[in-house]
């Protein structure tokens, strides 16, 4: 491919995905221009395009548009016959898919938080957003700011189940896993081997444009998990040559605790989010892992997660199917993924990604 040919990555540079695409672009040394979003301008033509306005959105030289990174991912690595992200082993393979979703849909709350709740953040972000992505809308950049930061909050953060009460739990979390994440980039430099995964690549979501950049947890990773830190640059200066290295002969010890988490904290998410969608029920309270959340908004998106997950358990191996089971069972994090037995799935939910999504991540707006 050309630069002339170079394909269009449309966000913002300070968006989650938009970073986490980003990340798996360099790394693919797929060439891509990145452009900033406009508002309210993009905003039809994406939902023309794309079927629902969210960032990051690609568009191919050939014209067309595609959405959702795990699934703009999993295309684009079709087109490499080396599937040189994915560990050979199918247990870890399954394990790094695991990873990726639990990156994309459980850190996004908690990276939010950090961003909008702490006036250092805000500040930050919303005169960052109103001046990239807001700056052909005529209101006075204070006025942008405050309406950003609120339509944040009220979307993410307060409007998604955050409290005074459990934000001292949530941030807890947080930094549990950068201790975890220090721990495993002090022995290696990717999360599952030599080389970078698709597990690395779905934790440069909430690292690489959020606890890496927003000013109260740079600060903690700073002191605490300078490691993780290392990572983030690391990912982000990788290319297709470092593609090479070992993948670990079994999974270390190390990874445990992650799975620990996802047992105790992602998964009777979903689970809790599925029963909700199930009953018609738009926000939930939810007792996690000993945090109380109240009125966390239902996603039907995270229901098709939850599916998918499922779907590629079950496109294992029998003897990799026991590995997993075994593994996860070991961590807490087995029944979980099958609970409730029937999911409700929107008929043809999200079967034309990457070409177009049926739901956002959470439908508030
Ligand atoms: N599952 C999607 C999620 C994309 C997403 O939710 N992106 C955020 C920004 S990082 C967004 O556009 N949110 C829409 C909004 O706030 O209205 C993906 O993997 O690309």
């Amino acid at each position: 491919m050309t630069s002339q040919q170079a394909l269009m990555l449309y966000g913002s540079n300070i968006s989650y995905f938009t970073g986490k695409m980003e990340n798996y672009f360099r790394i693919r040394g797929i060439p891509y221009r990145f452009k900033s979003m406009q508002f309210p301008r993009m905003e039809r033509q994406l939902k023309r395009e794309i079927g629902v306005s969210q960032m990051p959105a690609v568009q191919l030289s050939d014209g067309r548009w595609l959405t959702d990174t795990t699934k703009m991912i999993e295309w684009f690595e079709a087109g490499f016959s080396d599937n040189a992200l994915i560990p050979s082993d199918p247990a870890q393979a399954f394990i790094a898919h695991l990873i990726e979703d639990w990156a994309d849909e459980w850190w996004w709350r908690p990276a939010m938080h950090y961003r909008w709740h702490y006036t250092e953040g805000a500040r930050f972000a919303s005169w960052h957003l109103a001046t990239e992505v807001m700056g052909s809308i005529w209101l006075p950049v204070w006025l942008k700011r405050r309406l950003l930061s609120q339509r944040q909050r009220r979307g993410y953060t307060v409007g998604d189940g955050l409290t005074p009460t459990n934000i001292p739990a949530v941030e807890a979390g947080v930094r549990r896993l950068f201790g975890q994440l220090q721990e495993i980039f002090s022995a290696r430099p990717y999360l599952l081997g030599l080389r970078p995964s698709l597990a690395d690549i779905g934790l440069a979501g909430p690292f690489f444009r959020h606890f890496a950049l927003d000013p109260v947890p740079l600060e903690i990773l700073r002191q605490t998990a300078p490691a993780v830190l290392e990572w983030v640059a690391r990912l982000w200066n990788t290319t297709q040559e470092d593609l090479q290295g070992d993948w670990l002969a079994t999974l270390p010890d190390d990874i445990k605790p992650l799975l620990r988490d996802i047992g105790a904290g992602y998964l009777p998410y979903l689970t809790a989010n599925a029963e909700a969608v199930r009953d018609g029920r738009q926000r939930f309270d939810i007792q996690i892992d000993g945090i109380e959340f109240k009125n966390a908004r239902y996603s039907r998106y995270r229901v098709w997660c939850l599916n998918e997950l499922r779907e590629r358990w079950l496109g294992l191996t029998d003897e990799a199917q026991k590995t997993t089971q075994d593994l996860l069972a070991g961590q807490g994090a087995w029944d979980a993924m099958w609970q409730p037995r029937e999911l409700p799935l929107l008929p043809n939910q999200e079967g034309d990604l990457p070409f177009r999504a049926t739901t956002k991540m959470i439908g508030v707006y």
